[in-house]
């Protein structure tokens, strides 16, 4: 069995999230969710997500192709995660191209392209400023 492993905020769930599950998920037969916790997005981005941990990984944990859902409480706790949760290929956006390819050695690395015009954060300016 291939078993894949991504990681994710998630917060604001939308098609951007969904299409890069749908398609981590199509890369093998099991997959594997690292949802970030609150105070490791805090670090990443200097806030904390609107939806809190537990509400983030409700929502990805109730998807069809997810089989497992853990914290991601580190950055630099990948190589432990891939280990521990035996995933062959590690899936991540685009947006982290490089950043992760020392772990060639244990699994495969594939970043894979963004969903354009959505995001997390443009989801929050509109709210902000609606149109
Ligand atoms: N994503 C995407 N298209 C978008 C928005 C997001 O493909 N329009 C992808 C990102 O590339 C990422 C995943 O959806 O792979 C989750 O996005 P974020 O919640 O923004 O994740 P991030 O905060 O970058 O956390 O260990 C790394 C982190 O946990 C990744």
């Amino acid at each position: 069995m291939k078993r894949v492993i991504t990681f994710g905020t998630f917060d604001l769930f939308h098609v951007g999230h969904l299409n890069i599950i749908m398609r981590a998920a199509q890369l093998g037969d099991y997959l594997v969710v690292g949802v970030s916790s609150d105070e490791l997005n805090e670090k990443k981005k200097r806030f904390r997500p609107l939806f809190p941990l537990r509400d983030r990984m409700a929502i990805i944990a109730a998807l069809r192709d997810v089989d497992k859902v853990f914290v991601e409480e580190s950055l630099e706790r990948k190589r432990e995660y891939i280990l521990t949760h035996e995933a062959d290929v590690l899936v991540m956006g685009v947006d982290w191209e490089g950043r992760f390819n020392e772990l060639c050695d244990i699994c495969k690395v594939v970043y894979l392209p963004r969903t354009e015009d959505i995001s997390s954060t443009l989801i929050r300016e509109r709210m902000h400023h609606p149109i």
